[in-house]
């Protein structure tokens, strides 16, 4: 009974520190450089089983990333949503600040989801639009490929 409540406080204590990890797993063991960055921007985007991530998984975790935070809603971050995502990155394995490339003080999704966008595309080897686990952890700076439109979400 002991060890049964104590794996639960275990089990109770990972999950809350995952959830309060900006959604962002940290490298696994000896992850460094490169690999660590793939495994960092793209893992947590994963909704398959073996931990690869499709590209509809990434699309669909930029917009919801973006939305949440985006708190009033209205399609841009400006300088006090972007502070606040700044600071959820904090102990995280994630340290790149978001920043306002086009200097009018908003980022917009499409510059939300460009670094999300290029890891894919870096640690998509074999082109097949899934990255998988491996992909993600051997992942290597390669020369970028042309810009790519977030896919628009005919709902909205
Ligand atoms: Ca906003
Ligand atoms: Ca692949």
């Amino acid at each position: 009974m002991r060890s049964t409540l104590a794996f639960c406080a275990l089990a109770l204590t990972a999950a809350s520190l995952a959830a309060c990890g900006g959604g962002h797993r940290p490298p696994g063991p000896g992850a460094s450089g490169a690999d660590a960055s793939g495994v960092c921007l793209l893992g947590a985007f994963s909704r398959q089983a073996d931990g690869s991530v499709t590209r509809a998984d990434l699309d669909a975790g930029i917009k919801a990333g973006f939305a949440s935070a985006d708190t009033n809603a209205d399609g841009a971050l400006d300088h006090g949503e972007t502070a606040r995502l700044n600071d959820a990155k904090t102990n995280t394995c994630d340290v790149t600040p978001f920043i306002d490339w086009s200097g009018t003080g908003l980022i917009g999704l499409d510059n939300y989801g460009a670094r999300y966008l290029t890891a894919f595309d870096q640690a998509d080897t074999n082109e097949d639009g899934v990255v998988t686990v491996v992909e993600m952890q051997t992942s290597v700076r390669k020369p970028p490929k042309p810009h790519r439109e977030i896919t628009p979400d005919p709902s909205v």
